[in-house]
């Protein structure tokens, strides 16, 4: 497992080569969107729409993105559904149904989303609802808010017909109850996997739309809320810029404003690959920073369809699916002693 893993999903092959170079071929267009996509040909021969990116290894979920993408749906669409898929799948277990839970057996749930406007909807502390993403969607399009908390939020998804279901699988009932036994508290994030998710898409419009959805870190304090929620740490998107989601220790992401700091320094011009960098440098570089025990990952994408990623610790992984190719990409990092 520890070498570099492409994994190509050859049954998509060809389903997003056709976009990119039918809009090159319009250099002539007077339209701006068709002339941004002809500018990224030249910056980035890969750059062709649409795109998805996503953090850890997603197949199925960046697989579910680019449907509703192909499908001429919105970046916003292919987010909120790329996330679900995960939010579903049990045995991913930082995540929706199936999360881990904080130190006394609630299964709690993090998540936002941001569309090509700037708008923004969050749920933090959300209990018994697995589609944490969409009740986040709801509350940007469905209240005057962009976030709620706790019962608040339970009661708002119950209000907008999520079912109400026990998130807490036997599988993860397990691993507390063993958990529970020594009850260390160590806010370790695992480096080698992870299925929190956050998600970027550029759809064929080159409209940016980005979401984010996790249980948190397991075994969390009671009411701790961590950085996936919140805008501009865990997430942000400009859609004159770009868009970075991040995973890994939220206190460490929130401390930085991590994902707002990227889009910055995109907009300063630097490429996705190096804002990532520079924010992993703002992290480590602190006195006394204790980054050999925590990991941190940022996958970002610019306005051109470049992307990067990087992490602190080795085995942080991006997935994309651009060009008819779904494949789990390893980050550079910054700890490579
Ligand atoms: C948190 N950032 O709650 C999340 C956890 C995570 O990969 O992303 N793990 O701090």
């Amino acid at each position: 497992m520890k070498r570099r893993i492409f994994i190509k999903n050859a049954a998509l092959t060809g389903a997003g080569v056709a976009v990119g170079s039918s809009l090159l071929s319009c250099a002539d267009s007077e339209n701006k969107e068709n002339k941004e996509l002809e500018i990224a040909s030249t910056t980035n021969s890969k750059a062709s729409l649409p795109l998805v990116i996503a953090t850890w290894h997603v197949i199925d979920a960046t697989a579910k993105a680019m449907e509703v993408l192909e499908a001429d749906g919105t970046a916003l669409d292919a987010v909120e559904q790329g996330c679900r898929v995960e939010e579903a799948n049990e045995k991913g277990q930082s995540v929706g149904k199936g999360g881990l839970p904080d130190r006394e057996g609630n299964v709690t749930l993090d998540a936002c989303i941001m569309d090509k406007h700037g708008n923004c909807g969050s749920v933090v502390y959300l209990q018994n609802i697995t589609h944490a993403v969409s009740v986040a969607r709801k509350v940007m399009e469905d209240t005057p808010h962009v976030m709620l908390a706790g019962k608040g939020a339970e009661q708002f998804a119950l209000e907008q017909g999520f079912k109400k279901e026990n998130l807490l699988t036997e599988a993860s009932k397990k691993a507390w109850s063993a958990w529970k036994v020594e009850s260390k508290y160590k806010p370790i994030i695992n480096i080698e996997n992870h299925d929190t998710i956050g998600m970027l898409a550029i759809d064929k419009n080159g409209d940016i739309s980005g979401a984010c959805t996790t249980s948190g870190l397991a075994y969390k304090m009671a009411g701790r809320v961590g950085d996936s929620p919140i805008i501009g740490s865990g997430l942000f998107v400009d859609n004159e810029i770009g868009g970075c989601v991040a995973t890994g220790l939220g206190e460490e992401v929130v401390k930085t404003v991590g994902s707002f700091l990227v889009v910055e320094l995109m907009r300063q011009g630097k490429s996705p690959q190096q804002a990532c960098e520079e924010a992993i440098g703002r992290i480590v570089n602190k006195p006394n920073s204790d980054y050999k025990n925590f990991q941190v990952g940022y996958i970002a994408v610019n306005k051109k369809g470049e992307t990067g990623s990087y992490s602190i610790h080795q085995w942080f992984s991006m997935t994309k699916f651009q060009d008819g190719v779904n494949e789990q990409i390893q980050s550079d990092f910054f700890n490579k002693a």
